[in-house]
């Protein structure tokens, strides 16, 4: 099944491919000057792949307010709908990641079947103990899996080994775990018993952890907590990692950091020591902005990648990073953005793929600091997009997605189909 026409794609596609075959070619001249294969670069980059969040196909919100588009997903399985349009025209996004309970997934072989038709499977499963459910029994309000108290933290537990549960029957290999757990004052908890607390939690959770899953820690520096947070760092997490056993790897969200904090380097050590478990990506300029990957810092973005790269290029020892896209989209539509996105994320691993290895080890060894960060900046500063679009045609998608996306008039179909949703405002102004 598919839910942009394949004549859509074709016609869109044939507008563009004289122009994509002329600047194909241009770039893989200037690249073969580099000594670098234009088609080999193209064979890695078609089979990129990153998970979207299907908690990013409805418009997102503030905490003051969210402004719902037109044909928002009213559940799981319109949300699988708007996660194909995306697959289909970038050929980037052969997985979706689930938020419980957030995605209400009452017939789970009905879900799995809806997948397979739409030619998607099922990333990592995410739990949520950071919001309470509809009536459940031990509030969230005072934390989760650190809580003071046992009923809670066995309830939050339980939860997710629910989310293991649910994921196993999907075809899911990992559970990504987020709490909000924290302190908004000094004094309000111990840390060093919360953290003994989470801790005991995340072991009970990973006795139940299949043996072909992972379990990903995600850390955050602050928010909803204001003054300290259980799991607020990499430090934190890889020490979670190593507390819990082999399955348990740390999860870098991009925005999960202070300004200016260097996550390459994070993502460096902890590919170092075998503990990197994967990615949420977006973008920010304060904080968690959860903004469109590569939409700010687009040469951040290409420094995490070349940390990949050098990883994938030297075979480091348990190499296996899960890559999922974590963004919440409030003025554009978020299928568009999610497509962008993807598109970053391509963009950023080729450019880390045409970074010439061996001149910056050179030029390292040398202590040539100009020629060096000049070798970066060249592969920066390369357009990949001929490569991005070729590989992207050649899969059955979209040279343009976006135009295409437009041109085939989904939103206004949705729009059509679902009802409109209410705007509302957040919880405080
Ligand atoms: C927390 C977070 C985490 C959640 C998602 C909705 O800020 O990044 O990954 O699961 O947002
Ligand atoms: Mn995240
Ligand atoms: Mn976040």
């Amino acid at each position: 099944m598919s839910m942009i026409s394949r004549d859509v794609i074709a016609a869109e596609n044939a507008k563009r491919e004289g122009a994509l075959k002329s600047d194909y070619a241009h770039l893989g001249e200037q690249l073969a000057r580099r000594g670098i294969d234009i088609d080999a670069v193209k064979r890695k980059v078609a089979a990129y792949a990153v998970a979207v969040p299907s908690w990013g196909v409805g418009t997102g919100g503030t905490r003051f307010a969210r402004f719902p588009g037109a044909g928002e997903p009213r559940n799981i399985f319109d949300k699988l709908e708007d996660c194909a349009v995306i697959h289909e025209l970038t050929r980037a996004t052969p997985t979706v990641s689930l938020h419980i309970p957030w995605d209400k997934v009452a017939d789970l072989g009905a879900l799995k079947e809806m997948g397979a038709g739409l030619g998607l499977g099922f990333d990592a499963m995410n739990s949520n103990t950071f919001s309470d459910a509809p009536g459940q029994e031990h509030s969230y309000k005072y934390g989760s899996l650190s809580h003071a108290d046992a009923a809670t933290r066995q309830q939050a537990v339980e939860h997710n080994i629910e989310c293991i549960e649910i994921g196993r029957k999907l075809g899911s290999k990992a559970l990504t775990v987020w709490i909000g757990d924290g302190t908004n004052f000094p004094g309000q908890a111990d840390f060093t018993r919360s953290f003994e607390r989470y801790l005991d939690a995340m072991k009970a959770i990973y006795q139940n952890l299949p043996d072909d899953w992972r379990i990903f820690s995600e850390h955050k520096m602050y928010e909803p907590a204001f003054y300290s947070t259980v799991v607020q760092d990499w430090g934190t997490n890889y020490l979670i990692a190593r507390e819990l056993g082999d399955k348990a790897y740390c999860l870098v969200d991009l925005g999960h950091h202070a300004p200016n904090v260097n996550i390459e380097m994070i993502v460096a050590r902890l590919i170092q020591f075998g503990k990197l478990g994967g990615f949420h990506f977006n973008d920010s300029k304060y904080g968690d902005d959860d903004l469109d990957t590569g939409s700010i810092d687009p040469y951040r973005l290409f420094l995490v990648f070349n940390e990949l790269v050098n990883a994938e290029e030297r075979k480091a020892e348990g190499f296996a990073p899960a890559h999922m896209l974590d963004q919440s989209h409030n003025v554009t539509d978020p299928i568009e953005s999610l497509i962008r996105s993807a598109t970053e994320v391509c963009r950023a691993y080729a450019q880390g793929l045409i970074v010439e290895r061996a001149a910056l080890a050179g030029y390292q060894d040398d202590n040539d600091a100009l020629m060096a960060s000049e070798t970066l900046k060249t592969a920066f500063r390369t357009d990949v997009e001929p490569i991005l679009a070729m590989a992207r045609q050649e899969a059955g998608g979209a040279i343009d997605p976006v135009a295409t996306y437009r041109a085939a008039g989904y939103r206004t179909k949705v729009a059509n189909e679902r009802p409109a949703i209410a705007g509302g405002g957040g919880g405080i102004v």
